[in-house]
């Protein structure tokens, strides 16, 4: 039986999930179990209210919320739930993300969104960053939290010793 769903990601839209995979690709490769869905904060906010009200009893622990343009997703959803909310500005719009890193970014005091960069770094970075919200203390999560930087580590090393032997540095 699959395991419920721990973390969910939301996006404005299915023309995000281009960007988005790397929030899932980082959730599959922890082994932490989420759902994706689509829902936008403009055209069908009743189903982000009710998505983000029923989310702490359905069993979610953090929610990704992803938007581009006035992306209003992930400070509706915060508003709507006592669960951490990170949020990702994405490009798509002629602000190249300006636009929704401000929107993201801003938020009034009282209900925060945990924002990322714009685009897949910041989605990449929002899955680790809710893996790092649900590793807390020592356990598995932790320990491949350790095992993924020190890969990151081993890869820069490399990459430092193959620039100076190519060019003699
Ligand atoms: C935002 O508008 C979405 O998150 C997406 O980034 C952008 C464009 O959406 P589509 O017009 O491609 O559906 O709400």
């Amino acid at each position: 039986m699959a395991r419920r769903p721990v973390v969910g990601i939301v996006m404005g839209s299915d023309s995000d999930w281009p960007v988005m995979q790397e929030s899932a690709g980082i959730l599959k490769a922890f082994g932490v179990p989420h759902e994706v869905r689509v829902l936008s904060a403009h055209r069908s906010p009743k189903l982000v209210s009710q998505y983000a009200t029923a989310a702490v009893g359905r069993g979610l622990r953090v929610i990704i919320a992803a938007a581009g343009g006035a992306a209003h997703l992930g400070g509706v959803v915060a508003a709507h739930t006592t669960l951490p909310v990170i949020g990702v500005p994405l490009e798509g719009s002629s602000l190249q993300g300006l636009d929704a890193l401000l929107a993201t970014v801003q938020m009034p005091g009282g209900i925060p969104v945990a924002s990322m960069a714009v685009g897949k770094a910041g989605a990449k970075n929002a899955g680790l960053f809710a893996v790092q919200l649900l590793a807390q203390g020592r356990g598995p999560l932790q320990r491949r939290l350790l095992a993924y930087k020190r890969r990151l580590h081993v890869g820069v090393r490399q990459k430092d010793q193959a620039l100076r032997r190519q060019f003699g540095l």
